[in-house]
């Protein structure tokens, strides 16, 4: 794992939350449920070729949107940052097929799981931090192996690849009232994936 702290300037922070906003106007943020019926603490959506979806049918990787629509393309400008990024590491055919969007609101989390949807493990996993701070937990590939609390910030990037891209992890919590750049406060993540 690479965590590159406050790596992005305010202006990107903006650019990106901007970009976001378009991507939510046409595939609106939703509150998945699990398998198990349970609704996450956070919502979500999705921009690329695929989407990340949960429900009662379980977890997969779809091309629409819950409400039907196709989902709009990943931006350009995180489409660049993202294959920048994954070419200072040595990726340099990395191809972004999805950028899945959380919004946590001041007590939204997520809890620790491994992220296993995609059909190839390798390519790395490009995690954006927009808004308040948050205690993100890092363990290992191994549910009960001991987890480590690290703060994530805005405008941190986070890079999960090699032996971290199968270790679980989650979002223990929020830290309201910790950045002004969203106006009504809360936490955007941004990941970039290649699935396939
Ligand atoms: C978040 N999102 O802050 C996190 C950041 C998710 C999710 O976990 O699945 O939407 S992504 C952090 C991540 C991804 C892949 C592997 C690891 C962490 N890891 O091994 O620690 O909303
Ligand atoms: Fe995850």
């Amino acid at each position: 794992m690479l965590h590159l702290q406050q790596y992005l300037t305010l202006e990107q922070q903006n650019e990106i939350l901007t970009v976001c906003r378009e991507v939510a106007r046409q595939s609106p943020l939703f509150t998945p449920v699990m398998p198990s019926g349970k609704p996450f603490n956070c919502q979500m959506t999705s921009c690329g070729e695929l989407g990340w979806i949960s429900d009662t049918k379980g977890y997969r990787y779809g091309e629409t949107h819950p409400n039907g629509k196709p989902w709009t393309p990943i931006p350009e400008m995180i489409n660049n940052l993202a294959k920048d990024l994954a070419n200072q590491i040595g990726e340099s055919s990395y191809h972004p097929q999805t950028c899945l969007i959380n919004y946590y609101q001041k007590s939204g989390k997520l809890g620790l799981h491994q992220d296993n949807s995609e059909k190839n493990l390798n390519p790395a996993i490009i995690s954006i931090s927009l808004g308040d701070d948050a205690i993100f937990l890092i363990g290992g590939n191994k549910r009960n192996a001991k987890t480590k609390e690290i703060i994530v910030k805005s405008g941190d990037i986070i890079i999960l690849h090699g032996d971290s891209r199968l270790a679980f992890h989650g979002i223990k919590k929020i830290i309201p009232g910790t950045s002004s750049l969203l106006k009504n406060g809360g936490r955007l993540n941004l990941t970039i994936r290649q699935v396939y």
